[in-house]
């Protein structure tokens, strides 16, 4: 009875989404977020090792080369807020570097339960780390975070794998906006960025040849058929992913092969596919240097420094907010 309560209430946001979005007049859509239960979390790390998809190993590089450099711009004593966690993987050689020269608080703020566990067990074990995780929505938990740290101390806000390129311009800046309103000047966010590269190379890493993409996108439906009871038949589905050029994003999309109809019970709708019409499920946005200190500037920080990835174009941003 209880687990019956837990599961209708934490469903009450996918319900409203899906509602909003596959009932919406043209282009109908789902936001990215629900790509990530359980099977979702589980196929973005194996997209992760996929050699067509070389984000989060860039990502990964940077921080275990400059880890050092970049703890020395940062003004201790420092917490640490991590929007998404993951798995924390490479948040270690960032709490490494840190903890050879003070005692580090480690707030990772995180949807998914699951997740939290898992980055407690990968941290746990560097001396003069403390973890405090929250379960909670991004700006939630990084309200509570900035509450509790003490007067001096300077927060590092860890925004990595380039998740601020799902949201879509100009909700990017609105977002950083949102980060900034809740820092004091003077704190840092550490902002992982995927840079802009040949189309044919994006397209491959976000259409990789054994179908783990496409997987990880067609499992949104499924998810809607576990927890909405919905009768979405996945093979009239099929992946899309696309560059749109007007934007400098990557997109995915789940296309219906043939005109049908699927009910969705617990979201109390039925919805009618046309031959080729697509939802929209992900934007992943590809900037450019000069873009990254445009929405920086917009949102009340200063870059102080940057370094990039030349194998796969990356860059981790240090921001300072002003
Ligand atoms: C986890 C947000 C970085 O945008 O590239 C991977 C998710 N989507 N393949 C991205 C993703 C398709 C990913 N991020």
């Amino acid at each position: 009875m209880l687990t019956q309560a837990f599961t209708t209430d934490t469903n009450s946001a996918l319900i409203t989404d899906v509602r909003l979005g596959l009932t919406k007049s043209g282009q109908k859509e789902l936001p990215s977020k629900y790509l990530y239960d359980s099977v979702g979390s589980a196929l973005f790390e194996v997209i992760s090792v996929l050699p067509e998809y070389g984000l989060t190993r860039a990502d990964e590089r940077l921080l275990r080369r400059y880890s050092e450099d970049i703890v020395a711009r940062l003004t201790p004593p420092t917490t640490v807020a991590e929007l998404g966690s993951g798995s924390g993987k490479k948040t270690r050689w960032m709490l490494e570097a840190l903890s050879k020269h003070q005692h580090v608080s480690y707030c990772p703020i995180e949807i998914s339960r699951t997740a939290l566990n898992m980055c407690e067990r990968e941290l746990g074990d560097i001396d003069s780390v403390s973890i405090v995780g929250f379960e909670r929505e991004y700006l939630d938990g990084l309200l509570e975070v900035a509450a509790r740290r003490q007067k001096r101390e300077q927060l590092l806000v860890l925004f990595l794998g380039s998740t601020i390129g799902n949201f879509e311009h100009p909700a990017d800046v609105k977002f950083l906006c949102q980060m900034r309103a809740i820092l004091q000047s003077g704190d840092a966010l550490l902002l992982g960025t995927d840079l802009m590269k040949p189309i044919h190379q994006l397209l491959d890493a976000y259409d990789d040849p054994l179908g783990v993409t496409a997987a990880f996108n067609l499992n949104l439906l499924a998810r809607i058929n576990r927890e909405l009871d919905a009768d979405f038949i996945i093979p009239q589905f099929e992946h899309v992913a696309r560059f749109n050029q007007a934007v400098g994003s990557m997109e995915m999309h789940i296309r219906s092969l043939q005109k049908q109809t699927v009910a969705i019970p617990t979201a109390d709708l039925s919805v009618t596919f046309l031959e080729g019409e697509t939802i929209w499920t992900e934007s992943s946005h590809k900037y450019s240097l000069g873009e990254i200190s445009g929405i920086a500037a917009s949102a009340g920080f200063r870059v102080d420094a940057q370094w990039i990835d030349e194998e796969w174009p990356f860059a981790e941003n240090l921001l300072i907010a002003e």
